[in-house]
């Protein structure tokens, strides 16, 4: 290996096998219960919840580590609102036509359509960008590597920590999401990923029966 500067791995943690089992399978079952939601109500969740998720998410594997996303949290009323304004406005576009026949099939089962009244109803939008060009420090413009993966890799991370927060979430991805650069304000070097709807769930919330058929374990793994 080329010299670097490195300290000893101080914070792994050695389970005995039998408490790895049931780890293992304890994570399992509780990642189980997460599910895309779309009915939220509008009840307060304190900032430092999310910003707790956002440092989780922070801690995820990049490229070079070079970090490549920005978080932008919306909470604003008045910023929500024109979220939601400029995504149906997307979405009916989509709905209307651009979709296509073959996709809108694929979407049928899940019941989603051009409305999308959690966009101002939940407390928390969490907008996620990509970033072309960065580094190590945020002052850095070279340029980064798997922004995709790196990118993805910490959105899962922040779905995972705010269902473990208590909180359910959307994933959602308008179509086009450019308008996210304006309205939080990012610039040319960074590129709207992923939308993320973070709070509670409406009490008369529901889940798709198609969103809950998840592939077996032999459908989804091989073991050589
Ligand atoms: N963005 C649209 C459409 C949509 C697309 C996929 I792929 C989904 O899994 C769900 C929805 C919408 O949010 O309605």
């Amino acid at each position: 290996m080329q010299q670097h500067d490195c300290s000893p791995l101080e914070d792994y943690i050695e389970y005995p096998e039998a408490e790895m089992l049931e780890r293992s399978e304890k994570f399992y079952q509780d990642i189980k219960r997460r599910h895309s939601v779309r009915n939220f109500s509008n009840k307060a969740v304190d900032k430092a919840i999310i910003e707790n998720c956002i440092k989780a998410a922070g801690t995820a594997p990049s490229g070079a580590n070079h970090q490549p996303w920005h978080f932008v949290a919306v909470n604003s009323a008045d910023i929500k609102k024109q979220i939601r304004e400029q995504a149906e406005h997307h979405e009916r576009g989509f709905y209307n036509g651009r979709a296509g026949e073959e996709w809108l099939e694929a979407l049928k089962d899940l019941g989603t359509d051009a409305s999308k009244p959690y966009l101002e109803h939940a407390p928390w939008l969490i907008a996620i960008f990509s970033q072309k060009k960065g580094g190590i420090t945020e002052e850095d413009k070279n340029t980064n590597y798997y922004v995709h993966e790196s990118v993805g890799i910490a959105t899962g991370f922040l779905i995972n920590a705010l269902h473990n927060a208590g909180l359910v979430t959307l994933t959602h991805t308008p179509k086009p999401m450019s308008f996210l650069n304006k309205v939080c304000q990012r610039g040319d070097n960074e590129r709207a990923y992923m939308l993320l709807i973070a709070g509670y769930p409406s009490d008369d919330a529901t889940i798709p029966a198609h969103a809950q058929v998840k592939k077996s374990l032999d459908n989804i793994a091989t073991f050589l």
